[in-house]
């Protein structure tokens, strides 16, 4: 059972940030981790020992913006690794930024060198490429547009309409919002998002399978005139992607794949709410597309963490 504390020593990490969104690699003194499969693995991370999660990302080592990314055996042997995706609320089954910044925190440790690199995750494996400048290109998981203009009841703001799709995790896409995506109304952006998810949740609005929808984007023409569009992003829990978040990016190509308006052999230039960019093109997959996002990381830390047994705080505080 989850003994709900962290009974840990020293663990270390390396940070980076992707686009100005933080990752956090965890590389060793993590628990151990049970199963065949990652899936398994996740299973009994999440079942077993997930106050690890927030002692390692949560306050007071690290904050509820911070995405941890816990390196463990992949079981396909030619994979560079299996990683496990979390925030401060639960898991990721993909992460976009998060994936370049494991990227580039193996090559920062002289695990990998520029080329071709298979990275296991719970919900598949993604295979990525190191650019000699330093950029990273993900292959991500086969994205669809599931669902078009969906309307919900949103509570103090009238009814909106969204896309659902997935592109590694489960988006509500919505271009008719009318708010202005720039970071000093961040605090309305998080509230007005925040408010939607709670109004998915209510009406029952669901990815397939009845999956919970706990990512929400904002779509909206972009700033420069060199990208396609902008975007505001809300993760599960109350934090915002800082960068153009490479799943949201690869659900808003499986939506404009859908709407007719990208095919094979296109560029979309994704800003993001800090003006950062990713860049993403599609390949078909069946009904799927496999989205192709290119970003950027860079090393911001390496650090031990430590585990006093007398620290009241040592398994993270839980807001
Ligand atoms: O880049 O896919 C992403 C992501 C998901 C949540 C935060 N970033």
């Amino acid at each position: 059972m989850n003994s709900g504390h962290a009974a840990y020593n020293a663990i270390r990490v390396i940070d980076s940030h992707t686009a100005g969104e933080p990752t956090r690699v965890i590389l060793s003194g993590g628990p151990q981790l049970k199963g065949k499969t990652l899936q398994e693995s996740l299973h009994y991370l999440r079942t077993e020992s997930d106050c690890f999660r927030l002692s390692v990302i949560g306050e007071p080592r690290g904050s509820e913006v911070i995405v941890g990314a816990l390196l463990c055996d992949a079981v396909d042997q030619t994979a560079a690794t299996g990683v496990i995706f979390f925030n401060d609320v639960g898991y990721l089954g993909m992460c976009g930024h998060g994936s370049i910044g494991v990227v580039t925190t193996l090559a920062h440790l002289g695990r990998i060198g520029p080329g071709t690199h298979h990275i296991e995750t719970p919900v598949g494996t993604v295979q990525t490429t190191l650019h000699d400048d330093g950029r990273v290109s993900i292959s991500n998981v086969p994205s669809y547009r599931y669902r078009a203009h969906v309307p919900v009841d949103v509570p103090g703001y009238g009814t909106c309409h969204g896309d659902i799709a997935w592109g590694g995790n489960w988006f509500f896409l919505i271009a008719d919002h009318g708010l202005p995506l720039v970071i000093d109304h961040r605090a309305e952006l998080i509230a007005y998002t925040t408010a939607v998810r709670k109004a998915l949740s209510a009406a029952c609005i669901t990815g397939a399978n009845n999956a919970l929808i706990d990512h929400i984007e904002l779509e909206a023409p972009p700033v420069s005139s060199e990208n396609s569009a902008r975007n505001f992003m809300l993760c599960p829990g109350a934090s915002f992607d800082r960068s153009p978040c490479g799943t949201g990016t690869s659900a808003r190509l499986a939506c404009l794949y859908a709407e007719g308006r990208l095919k094979p052999g296109d560029t979309w230039y994704q800003e993001g709410i800090l003006g950062t960019v990713f860049q993403g093109t599609i390949a078909l997959h069946g009904d799927c597309i496999l989205p192709t996002i290119t970003g950027r990381a860079w090393i911001t830390g390496e650090a031990t963490l430590l585990y006093d047994p007398d620290d009241p705080f040592r398994s993270g505080i839980k807001f």
